[in-house]
């Protein structure tokens, strides 16, 4: 496929220096309304050349998209991109039928003569004030969603837990019985007894718990709070519909409530097709079978190896996950062994 791909780009070119070319040649002659003609239905054709890649890709690659938003409130991210999807999607399927039947219908004709048109009052206003009240509501809209994720009440007690980043690796900590993280900095860092640089003389840094995967319980809502000790990484976790930059020398933010366990979205169709799909490749290349889980990945491009950042989220029962907490040591206990 890849190959036919590498032709079809070498074709395009090569026809494109041909008639770059061609073009030279014209300033001598003047195109005539033959020449009009033909070239008006080779652009109705590629109108129509258009419109059958354009559904092509609409079916062969809806399967790669992302299945339903793992958290509530990713639900409002995919309404949000679902309508913006469609209204472009239609009003492009009317401007590129627009676009190639008026080019072929007043294709240059001896006989034509062009009017002199100035302006329309009306339909001007109707083509700014429609775009514009559309945008204003879609805006309108996703700023509505960027507040419900970014200004999380503290006092209503999420759980809260710090997703720190390097060069190439991601690090976490839960805020512990007080749900309150210590105060972390670069300076404090030792990597043999410090990766992460938490502020030990900070009582609140010792019922901290230092982890290596996330565990999440369903229904509750989350607050991630992000460091980078070095460059500018970007924590992703797509199936909760959630990014935020993680920037040196500040702390950032988003919260989210998972919706469902790690079982429950293995279980959902989307995620049984996507899993059978991946793993017939897998099979076929002689590499160990895929199984769904969530994860955070970095969507920074932040060194050679930035690739490897991922981490592994377990989404589970609320009771799971109190047993698992339970049984991570804190920072005070590691300290005291
Ligand atoms: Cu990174």
């Amino acid at each position: 496929m890849l190959a036919l791909f590498y032709i079809f780009i070498g074709v395009a070119i090569g026809v494109s220096f041909w008639q770059v070319t061609r073009i030279l040649n014209l300033r001598s002659s003047i195109a005539t309304d033959k020449d009009n003609d033909v070239q008006g239905k080779y652009f109705m054709l590629f109108g129509v050349f258009l419109y059958v890649l354009m559904i092509y890709c609409l079916i062969a690659m809806n399967v790669i998209m992302l299945p339903e938003s793992a958290s509530y409130e990713g639900e409002n991210d995919d309404i949000l991109f679902n309508v913006s999807f469609w209204l472009i999607g239609i009003v492009q399927f009317i401007m590129q039928f627009i676009i190639a039947f008026f080019t072929y219908k007043y294709r240059g004709k001896k006989s034509n003569k062009a009017k002199f048109y100035a302006d329309n009052h009306t339909l001007e206003l109707i083509w700014t004030v429609i775009p514009g009240i559309v945008i204003v509501v879609l805006i309108g809209f996703g700023i509505f969603q960027w507040t419900e994720v970014m200004n999380i009440d503290e006092s209503e007690d999420p759980i809260i837990i710090e997703v720190y980043a390097k060069q190439f690796a991601w690090q976490a900590r839960y805020a512990g019985a007080d749900n309150t993280l210590g105060l972390g900095n670069v300076n404090f860092i030792d990597e043999s007894s410090n990766p992460i640089g938490v502020d030990m003389s900070d009582v609140a840094s010792l019922d901290d718990k230092p982890v290596t995967e996330l565990h999440l319980p369903k229904g509750k809502k989350v607050l991630f709070k992000f460091r980078s000790q070095d460059v500018l990484h970007s924590a992703y976790m797509p199936h909760f519909r959630a990014q935020m930059n993680c920037v040196p020398g500040m702390v950032t933010q988003f919260g989210f409530t998972p919706k469902y366990t790690t079982e429950e979205m293995r279980l959902q169709s989307e995620v049984v097709d996507k899993v059978k799909r991946i793993n017939k490749i897998r099979s076929e290349k002689g590499e160990d079978l895929y199984e769904f889980d969530y994860v955070l990945l970095c969507n920074k491009i932040c060194g050679a190896s930035h690739y490897s950042m991922q981490m592994k989220i377990i989404v589970e029962e609320e009771e799971d996950y109190n047993k698992w907490l339970a049984e991570q040591s804190t920072y005070g206990e590691v300290i005291n062994k």
